[in-house]
């Protein structure tokens, strides 16, 4: 586990939230739901996807249909990696890119095979770190790919640190200004800051039992449009690109439904999406130079 000298001193939980949040994911470590995903191409994910899935698969033989339904399942979660690079596009192989809740290490991984550079992934969850770690050694590429024991609203690096910076469905567990301020301060002038996120609509609502039930499931809190638009503006961060993709989003859950590895979680994200409550958004964002 790659701990800086200067992060020692930076406590990781600080506060009652933190620390359930903490013990939730320490706590999540037979998640075949996403263990088992991996096993073919070493890429283990904790993001959702976009796009149809292929509905055939649906009316398969029942002894063939988990299999081929989990398959579908990390192909989509695989391709869902692309909204991010696709925005990080004209990365050079020296850039320095931060993953801000790196999970096991899958978005980390496509991103740097995508584009050789060097990413730190930052993560609060121990086990997750040690399992991306052996995963960089097998890939070859614990050299370029490291992960950090931190929390992404505090981290251990100098401020202008990084080229990019991206979050890929994590940020319902931070403060947004707290976060954004400090990607803003780890970015160079110029820098990149790439988000996917489901968000509450704000435009419709600002109550849902669906979210509620969602942040209850995940320990997190659902923020909304209109926050992280605002948000990034208190701190700089000049949007480029705001996509809504929440008509994409819907499939994923569809497929995962028809899992028996399901969870629970499904029906309230298909009812929330449908219901348009909820919102799968990418923005893509620039650090204004200095005055
Ligand atoms: C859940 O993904 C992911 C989030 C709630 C966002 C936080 C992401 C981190 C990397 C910490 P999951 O794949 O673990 O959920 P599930 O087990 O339901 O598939
Ligand atoms: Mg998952």
């Amino acid at each position: 586990m790659t701990i800086d000298s200067a992060a020692t001193s930076l406590q990781v939980d600080r506060n009652g939230y933190e620390s359930d949040l903490k013990k939730h994911w320490d706590d999540k470590q037979s998640d075949d739901i996403n263990l088992l995903l991996g096993e073919t191409d070493g890429l283990f994910h904790h993001h959702y996807a976009v796009g149809d899935f292929n509905r055939k698969i649906l009316s398969a033989p029942a002894e063939e249909r988990e299999a081929l339904v989990l398959k579908e399942m990390h192909r989509l979660e695989s391709e869902q990696v692309r909204l991010i690079t696709d925005l990080l596009d004209g990365l050079s192989p020296s850039a320095r890119v931060m993953d801000a809740g790196s999970g096991r290490g899958g978005t980390s991984f496509v991103v740097h095979d995508r584009f050789g550079c060097r990413v730190d992934g930052v993560n609060f969850c121990e086990h997750h770190i040690a399992f991306a770690e052996e995963l960089a050694a097998r890939r070859g590429c614990g050299d370029k790919v490291a992960f950090h024991y931190a929390n992404m609203a505090v981290t251990p690096f100098a401020d202008e640190t990084f080229d990019a910076v991206y979050c890929n469905e994590t940020t319902m567990y931070v403060d947004l200004f707290e976060a954004f301020a400090e990607f803003a301060r780890l970015l160079k002038p110029g820098g990149r800051f790439v988000l996917v996120t489901w968000c509450q609509n704000d435009a419709v609502t600002l109550t849902s039992p669906e979210i509620e039930a969602i942040d209850e499931h995940y320990v997190c809190h659902i923020h909304t449009r209109g926050t992280y638009l605002r948000a990034l503006a208190a701190n700089g961060l000049i949007p480029s690109r705001v996509d809504d993709l929440t008509a994409d989003a819907v499939p994923y859950w569809e497929l995962r439904l028809n899992s028996e590895l399901k969870t629970g979680v499904e029906p309230y994200f298909l009812d929330a999406y449908r219901n348009n409550h909820l919102n799968y958004l990418v923005i893509a964002s620039e650090k204004a130079v200095a005055e």
